[in-house]
């Protein structure tokens, strides 16, 4: 989880809603009731700190040791000493003192919310990922297992607006009892000045709280194109959710007025099956594919609709203040690949509204279903929360008793159709962006494979780490597939454990790997206990970098913060070090990585992120490994011929792994 895991400052809940007491709300309509409230840890949250400059230097030019030969390395070796020497030292203090200056933050948040929202680019394939959901096989009608997602949605948005939620904690000791735990807190909660012992309360039980501040934009809100940068806008009075099918746009509550109770389930199906039942074709210009264009185009045809009539300027307000989204298509498709395709991208992207924070998708007759999230506003820890907690309250205690199915008509007012009135310029847009977004979505390539000869347990058995075993796999495959190559590799590592903490990057391919690539690579591997030696050297390697990275002790961020901040510097010429061909290369990532091991994940996914690289969303579970590989065509690479690389390199892993284990 800790791998993976601009809001206003002052107000961490998410809102309105949150003026009404917990006391108040029946638990039928909450997930659980926290005993202490959910930003309980987080004034107490430690501070990310700017990394020593030597340090982080040192560990930049031993990610560059195995992407470099020893003349090109002589070089970049070169420019960091001048670096150390010339514009580091006044880069450090000026990042040192803005960090002083924003004590709420860190030294590394804004600058990203900014990367993500200056980026013009996009946001379909460049930025959104998704995940799937396992399957429930107690609710095989997929229309009643949507409504329970829906309900147990509903419960999540009461919970945390009502601030019962329980606040996210790492639980390192495995003999803590999670009650045990919160009772202690509780204690804690009635004394002065709690707040600011509660995390080294909670460290002294081996527990981590994890940072929340990302939590208020999960639900309620959007992104907003805007000329130059984007903008995030909550809405905290959110009652309502806006669902798409065939591109076309209906609203419902799910939340009665009163902002205390769920609208019952069967009246969430009533209504879900209204939508369902409008017979109307697909829409011919679907205005959602709008959002998938550049960042500028976006605004100007945004502004364009807005100020074309009244309807749409409503429509736009109903869907940026939904909830979330629930996307619907339909496909009688069942293959992992076609619903990884359809999950990233909807096929030519027109029944998406992408700029929505989070949108929970199903397909239907088969019944799958997923969620995917703007990726500006949080990171895989806020939402696997989300997910999780879905997951489980669906299935455990769905919203909808059996036998309950459409009970209740939808009020006929109930659901309302939003329109759009189109000009014909608006009409030509939204054609060119279609045809724009199919001819990006058809360039991708998408391959699945899990394999179940090998798993997590094998691993720990032999003293290795699941995760290297796994980012070792993908390191051999691109071996294999290049013809003896090593990649520049990030691997997203959450740094939740810091207030308002969000990423930052495991470069998982190390010298190490690179050795390990050399010896089990060739026609004929080295002797098994060399490979051996190899491998644990390479888990070792990798593990320290992991630690490094959660700890926020990486060079990733730190050497981004200080570009940014030498472009502020008045004056000031850009420095060496981030001119270096060595530096550009090494930050064109060609292996983009990340992982989630969650019994409710299925599967999941995202593109890679330069135009030659792949995108490999990977997990390791107990008794089997797999991933989920992304390329673009046009850039000749194939995430077949990668994915038959990886199954080898899982095959060979398993194969010395399982004779240590016999030896
Ligand atoms: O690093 C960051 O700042 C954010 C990253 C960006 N990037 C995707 C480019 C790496 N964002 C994330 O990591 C979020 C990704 C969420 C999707 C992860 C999918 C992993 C699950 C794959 C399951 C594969 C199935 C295996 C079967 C055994």
């Amino acid at each position: 989880l800790l791998r993976q895991c601009r809001v206003p400052r002052s107000t961490p809940t998410s809102g309105r809603l949150l003026s009404t007491s917990a006391s108040n709300i029946l638990d039928e309509h909450l997930l659980h009731r926290s005993p202490v409230h959910t930003e309980f840890f987080q004034a107490s949250l430690p501070h990310l700190k700017v990394p020593d400059l030597n340090a982080s230097v040192e560990k930049y030019l031993n990610s560059q040791r195995p992407l470099l030969t020893d003349e090109q390395f002589s070089a970049t070796t070169s420019i960091c000493q001048e670096f150390l020497k010339q514009d580091g030292p006044e880069l450090q203090r000026l990042l040192l003192d803005y960090d002083k200056s924003n004590s709420d933050g860190n030294y590394v948040s804004d600058f990203w919310f900014d990367m993500y929202l200056r980026d013009r680019r996009s946001l379909v394939l460049n930025h959104t990922p998704f995940l799937a959901f396992s399957a429930a096989p107690e609710q095989p009608d997929p229309l009643d297992r949507l409504t329970n997602m829906v309900y147990s949605s509903a419960r999540y948005q009461l919970t945390y607006a009502n601030r019962v939620l329980k606040p996210e904690v790492y639980f390192l000791d495995p003999k803590l009892s999670e009650e045990k735990f919160y009772q202690r807190m509780k204690m804690l909660s009635r004394i002065p000045g709690h707040s600011r012992l509660a995390w080294a309360a909670a460290y002294l039980h081996k527990a981590f709280p994890l940072d929340m501040s990302q939590y208020p934009n999960l639900m309620a809100s959007t992104r907003l194109p805007q000329t130059g940068r984007d903008s995030l806008r909550r809405y905290p009075d959110s009652r309502h959710i806006v669902l798409m099918r065939g591109g076309r746009f209906y609203s419902f509550d799910i939340i009665e007025p009163d902002g205390l109770s769920i609208v019952p389930a069967s009246t969430i199906r009533a209504r879900l099956s209204e939508c369902l039942a409008d017979s109307r074709p697909a829409a011919e210009f679907p205005v959602g594919v709008l959002t998938s264009a550049d960042r500028d185009v976006w605004t100007k045809e945004r502004q364009k609709l807005a100020h074309a009539s009244k309807t749409n300027s409503a429509s736009l307000e109903a869907i940026d203040s939904a909830l979330f989204l629930v996307c619907l298509d339909e496909s009688q498709q069942t293959s992992d690949s076609a619903l990884c395709h359809a999950f990233l991208h909807s096929g030519d992207g027109a029944n998406r509204w992408w700029d929505k924070s989070l949108c929970l998708m199903a397909i239907l007759p088969v019944g799958e279903f997923a969620v995917s999230f703007e990726h500006s506003w949080g990171d895989g820890v806020a939402v696997s929360r989300y997910f999780n907690e879905v997951f489980n309250d669906s299935n455990r205690r769905p919203g909808l008793s059996s036998g309950q199915s459409e009970s209740l008509a939808a009020d006929p007012v109930s659901v309302r159709r939003l329109e759009f009135d189109l000009d014909d310029s608006l009409k030509a847009s939204i054609a060119t962006c279609r045809e724009q977004l199919s001819a990006r979505t058809a360039d991708l390539d998408l391959d699945f494979w899990q394999f179940d000869g090998f798993g997590k347990s094998s691993a720990k058995r032999a003293g290795l780490s699941p995760d290297s075993v796994s980012q070792t796999a993908i390191q051999l495959a691109y071996y294999w597939l290049s013809g003896g190559a090593t990649a520049p590799t990030y691997e997203s590592c959450s740094t939740a454990a810091f207030r308002r903490g969000r990423t930052e990057t495991i470069r998982s391919a190390t010298s190490a790997t690179k050795e390990f690539c050399r010896l089990a690579g060739g026609s004929e591997p080295a002797p098994t206990n060399q490979l051996l030696a190899a491998l644990k050297a390479a888990s070792d390697a990798h593990s320290t970098l992991t630690k490094d990275a959660a700890m926020g002790k990486g060079w990733d961020r730190h050497l981004f913060a200080l570009r940014c901040m030498s472009e502020r510097r008045a004056g000031g010429a850009v420095p060496r070090l981030f001119t270096d061909p060595a530096y550009r290369k090494i930050n064109e990532i060609v292996l983009s990585t990340s992982t989630l091991s969650m019994p409710a994940v299925k599967i999941g996914g995202f593109a890679p992120v330069s135009p030659a690289g792949l995108g490999v969303g990977y997990a390791i579970e107990d008794s089997s490994m797999g991933c989920v590989a992304t390329a673009y065509k046009s850039s000749g690479r194939s995430s077949a011929e990668f994915m038959r690389c990886y199954q080898r390199a899982c095959l060979l892993l398993a194969d010395v792994i399982g004779k240590a284990l016999d030896a």
